[in-house]
């Protein structure tokens, strides 16, 4: 029989959400569960274009709004060989932010919408799509946001407006107000309830990301 390919979840949530302690727990739960799995993170600012998107968002340099967008998704393209082919090989991938992302901050700064999905149509399509859902003030309690250029109140509001605009039926909703725990057996049930659904049905990877 042939080898079924891994599951692309993509994890998505404003800032301060607690995304990426869950992607991690998320993580090992699935190792422990005997699923080969790995954790990747957007942007990788290990690249080339992950270094000068460090740099921006450092405020260590500055680039106009849309060339910053463009960079956000060559930084997610030169990932996607690499990313199917580990997802061809069997290995499941738990994605910290994603396309939405990319759209969701540039839209909120006053971008086009639909412009800013052009350049991420024919990615990946997830399997998954979690959202962490935190009302900003609950983030705010959370000791603050930090320094770097897109951590400011009035900012994650209307990031979170634009998220609430590409969100459609099939995304999972965490509310990521509960403790730690809670909100990691809601992913894990979630997870299980996605990958019982998806049992059968399957597909290929399909590079289609916002076809239309
Ligand atoms: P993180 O490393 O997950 O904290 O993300 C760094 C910051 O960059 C965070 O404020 C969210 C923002 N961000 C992530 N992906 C994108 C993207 O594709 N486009 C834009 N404009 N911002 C993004």
């Amino acid at each position: 029989m042939a080898q079924q390919r891994g599951l692309l979840i993509v994890v998505e949530g404003c800032d301060r959400s607690g995304k990426s302690t869950q992607c991690d727990n998320l993580v090992t739960s699935l190792k422990q569960d005997g699923i080969d799995t790995e954790l990747v993170k957007f942007p990788d600012r290990t690249t080339q274009t992950g270094k000068m998107i460090d740099s921006y968002l450092q405020q260590k340099s500055d680039l106009d709004d849309h060339a910053i967008h463009l960079l956000f998704s060559a930084n997610r393209w030169e990932a996607m060989k690499a990313l199917s082919e580990k997802l061809n090989n069997g290995t499941t991938l738990v994605v910290d932010r994603y396309a939405f992302s990319g759209v969701a901050f540039s839209s909120a700064k006053g971008l086009d919408l639909e412009w800013c999905r052009n350049p991420d149509i024919g990615l990946l399509t997830p399997d998954v799509i979690l959202f962490l859902d935190l009302d900003i003030d609950e983030a705010e309690k959370r000791g603050g946001f930090g320094q770097e250029r897109y951590e400011k109140r009035e900012l994650q509001i209307k990031v979170r407006q634009e998220f609430m605009k590409l969100k459609d039926d099939s995304w999972k909703m965490i509310d990521a107000s509960q403790s730690k725990e809670d909100v990691q057996r809601d992913i894990w049930d979630t997870i299980q309830s996605s990958k019982a659904q998806l049992k059968d049905t399957i597909q290929p990877l399909q590079f289609n990301l916002w076809k239309r």
